[in-house]
């Protein structure tokens, strides 16, 4: 059976996940490869409207299991549903978030245990893993201006407090420095081309493999 990639974009928001990922996207189907872009929360109809609800349902207080436990329903679907097929007949996914960020935001911003997550990540992803994570860092000063500029109304996670966006970057920071073969932090700062170029030389270890 050919197997194809699973690569995850991460990042605290406004680093350039999706611009990274759409030029990635170019580069690799220039190249001939089939490639499926999607992203977290979400990625298929019933991930999105689970991404709906975690994001942006204000009718009532969501607490941080209610939380963990949604993003983590949308992932076992679009796992299931998309990455899977996609992966087994050798597409390379590329996604815009994928469980690292929930290490680093229910984890690392809302203070949920890792103890808590992980029986849940078992659960939803069946022992998947990304082939590699791109962890696009810059200081967060610097990151969220650029996400704020272009929205106009933040989401749940969105209009959260600098401190929590400094507490999400140093668990993914983290998580990086724990795997470090896996997850590759790539400096972001510069422009759209200059980190297209680092994001290119890291892919590039896996078209060998
Ligand atoms: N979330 C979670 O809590 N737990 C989970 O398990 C998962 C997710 C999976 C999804 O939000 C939210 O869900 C997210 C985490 C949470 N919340 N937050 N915060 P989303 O999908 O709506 O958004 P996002 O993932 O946070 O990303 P973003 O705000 O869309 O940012 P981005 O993709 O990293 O950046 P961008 O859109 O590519 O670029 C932002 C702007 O900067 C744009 O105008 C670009 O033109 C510009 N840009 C990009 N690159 C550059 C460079 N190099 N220089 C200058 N300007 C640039």
């Amino acid at each position: 059976m050919t197997v194809g990639r699973f690569i995850t974009f991460e990042g605290v928001e406004g680093v350039g996940k999706s611009t990274q990922l759409a030029q990635l996207q170019g580069a690799l189907l220039a190249a001939g490869r089939e490639v499926v872009a999607t992203r977290e929360p979400g990625g298929t109809p019933l991930a999105e409207r689970i991404r709906a609800l975690v994001l942006h349902d204000r009718s009532e207080p969501m607490p941080d299991a209610a939380e963990l436990m949604l993003m983590f329903a949308a992932r076992a679907v679009h796992t299931e549903n998309l990455i899977r097929p996609a992966l087994a007949r050798g597409a390379w996914v590329l996604c815009d978030r994928y469980t690292d960020a929930t290490y680093a935001y229910q984890g690392g911003g809302r203070g949920v245990a890792d103890e808590a997550i992980e029986p849940l990540a078992r659960l939803a992803q069946r022992g998947l893993m990304p082939d590699l994570t791109l962890l696009l860092d810059v200081p967060v000063a610097a990151a969220l201006p650029r996400a704020r500029a272009r929205t106009a109304a933040a989401d749940r996670i969105e209009g959260e407090t600098q401190l929590f966006f400094e507490r999400v970057r140093a668990r993914y920071l983290q998580r990086a420095a724990l795997e470090p073969s896996r997850v590759r932090v790539i400096d972001a700062s510069g422009d759209v081309a200059a980190v297209a170029a680092r994001v290119l030389a890291a892919v590039q270890t896996l078209e060998s493999r």
